[in-house]
């Protein structure tokens, strides 16, 4: 059968005509029958996927293996589990445009019900994380903040299988070497042992477990903090925290310092943005009028800060720091950097 991701597809959730589930069924195939004829009539265009390129393209991943070292055993029990996933490559391809504005976003993403979670999560783990917050140099509110956007502190980690979405976003071709990179590098976890093929789970677009870590940097910072041979950041706390500490340590966190603060604006200043140039020393933006958020003079310290303004100069102000340019690695977005910012203050405030 051909996919076309442009047509909407038969849909047998509704049921304006009241008719029973045989009934449903029957004209549902009747129904798929007439656009899969339709469907291959036409000439294939490049939005046109089929079951038959993807297993042609899986074959070339599997000899790829091969030819990189990887035994036929590993190979021949990972690729056992490779589907092709057309539901992920319409959720690429379908990301919702940004809607809404910052004050939105932090209220989606960071609801009271889930600072309080926050916060009790961070006092029923304190031991461990405050061990692995001085090992890494990564204060443990940010470890715990992180946690809490990425998996709802590990409760939504995505349930498809992490070979099965990167391949099929692979195989769609707009971003192949990107998918076919991490690809191979799940390949390497599997082949180290960190996860279960059936356990080998993530989000569509091929992030896992509690830290939603692409496989890339699964290499590069998940840790084995409890020693028992896994990478376990699917299951396991400490291998969690841990990692999440390493990613942000390995990308330059300053432990003295925090992500930013939100300003207010007295008068229109000429430079905004993260942008390495525009950062200024906090004396200079005073200079510019900007001021914190109850109205008093900036801090008399001697750091640099960008000003950002996600939303325009109508909108939220802040002024961040070193930090959050390392958040930024982990994630480009800047309304998700001010999220975990704001979450990691509330933790600190404790409500
Ligand atoms: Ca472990």
């Amino acid at each position: 059968m051909f996919y076309v991701f442009q047509s909407g597809g038969v849909r047998t959730n509704h049921n304006p005509l009241g008719l029973s589930f045989v009934k449903q069924a029957f004209f549902a195939v009747i129904a798929m029958l007439l656009v899969v004829s339709h469907v291959s009539a036409q000439t294939h265009g490049d939005s046109e996927l089929s079951e038959a390129g993807f297993t042609t393209y899986v074959n070339k991943l599997k000899q790829e293996a091969l030819q990189k070292g990887f035994s036929e055993e590993i190979v021949s029990e990972a690729f056992g589990d490779i589907h092709f996933r057309p539901t992920v490559v319409k959720s690429d391809k379908n990301q919702p445009e940004k809607k809404i504005i910052l004050d939105g976003y932090l209220a989606t993403r960071v609801p009271d019900w889930k600072v309080k979670q926050a916060v009790s999560l961070y006092e029923e783990n304190k031991a461990l994380l405050d061990d692995i917050a001085s090992k890494y140099g990564v204060q443990a509110r940010f470890i715990v903040a992180l946690w809490g956007n990425e998996s709802n502190f590990g409760k939504i980690q995505g349930s498809y299988s992490v070979l099965s979405a990167l391949a099929s976003l692979a195989y769609e071709g707009r971003r192949e070497k990107l998918f076919k990179d991490n690809f191979f590098a799940a390949l390497t976890i599997f082949n180290e042992g960190h996860a279960h093929v059936s356990q080998f789970k993530g989000s569509w677009a091929g992030a896992m477990g509690q830290t939603q870590f692409m496989p890339l940097s699964f290499l590069n910072y998940a840790v084995d903090y409890d020693g028992d041979g896994k990478k376990d950041i699917w299951n396991n706390k400490a291998d969690v925290f841990a990692s999440i500490a390493n990613y942000l340590s390995s990308e330059g966190w300053d432990n003295n310092g925090t992500w930013g603060r939100q300003v207010l604006l007295t008068e229109p200043v000429g430079i905004s943005g993260l942008a390495k140039a525009n950062m200024k020393p906090l004396s200079y933006w005073q200079s510019q009028g900007v001021r914190r958020y109850n109205g008093n003079d900036l801090p008399n310290v001697d750091i640099e800060a960008s000003l950002i303004m996600p939303d325009g100069e109508k909108g939220r102000v802040y002024l961040v720091y070193n930090n959050f340019h390392t958040l930024m690695k982990w994630n480009r977005s800047s309304y998700f950097g001010v999220s975990v910012g704001y979450l990691s203050e509330r933790i600190k405030r404790g409500y």
